[in-house]
């Protein structure tokens, strides 16, 4: 049992061993130069909305607020980009409407309980890598296509070991 008064969290799609497997072959696409951070295949993700350090103590509500009805889709992530600061990432051109549906409602549900949502557009990507300015991106990048039939409610552990812990899943 933790007895941290905070917990860092986030929702997130997070991918079934098949999907790290397609990522993976996405990631093997890059040209990654030795000062790459890459990240574990284990990690990857797809944040929905990140909350930050929450009160342990509402931890409960979070998890049982987070249960919003949602249909499942298909994502494709097709676009490799470098953004700033050197955060190589995978992006979808499109974002699916069921997509925007559920980032929506989980935004709603967060309000509710009086937690800040960014107010940024939202723009789903994976993390594949940090300080990786020198990164070369895919010619002819794989797709990776997610059939999406749930999301997760992620603990931030602060341990490089295992640095997420899924909560929770919603499917
Ligand atoms: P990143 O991969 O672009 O860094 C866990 O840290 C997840 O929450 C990551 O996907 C991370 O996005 C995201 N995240 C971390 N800090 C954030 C912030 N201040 N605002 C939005 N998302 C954040």
């Amino acid at each position: 049992m933790s007895l941290a008064r905070t917990q860092r969290l986030f929702l997130a799609l997070w991918p079934s061993d098949s999907l790290r497997g397609q990522l993976q072959a996405h990631a093997d696409q890059w040209h990654w130069p030795s000062g790459c951070v890459r990240y574990a295949p284990d990690d990857w993700h797809v944040t929905l909305h990140f909350l930050g350090n929450v009160a342990a103590d509402q931890v409960n509500a979070i998890e049982t607020s987070a249960a919003v009805p949602f249909e499942p889709f298909a994502l494709v992530l097709d676009q490799p980009a470098l953004w700033r600061h050197g955060l190589a990432v995978l992006c979808p051109t499109v974002i699916p409407k069921r997509m925007s549906a559920l980032h929506g409602s989980l935004g709603l549900a967060l309000q509710r309980l009086d937690l800040a949502v960014e107010a940024r557009p939202y723009r789903p990507h994976v993390t594949l890598a940090r300080q990786a300015d020198e990164a070369t991106l895919p010619p002819a990048p794989m797709p990776v296509q997610w059939q999406v039939s749930g999301f997760a409610l992620v603990l931030s552990t602060g341990d490089t070991a295992q640095r997420y812990r899924v909560l929770r899943h919603y499917r």
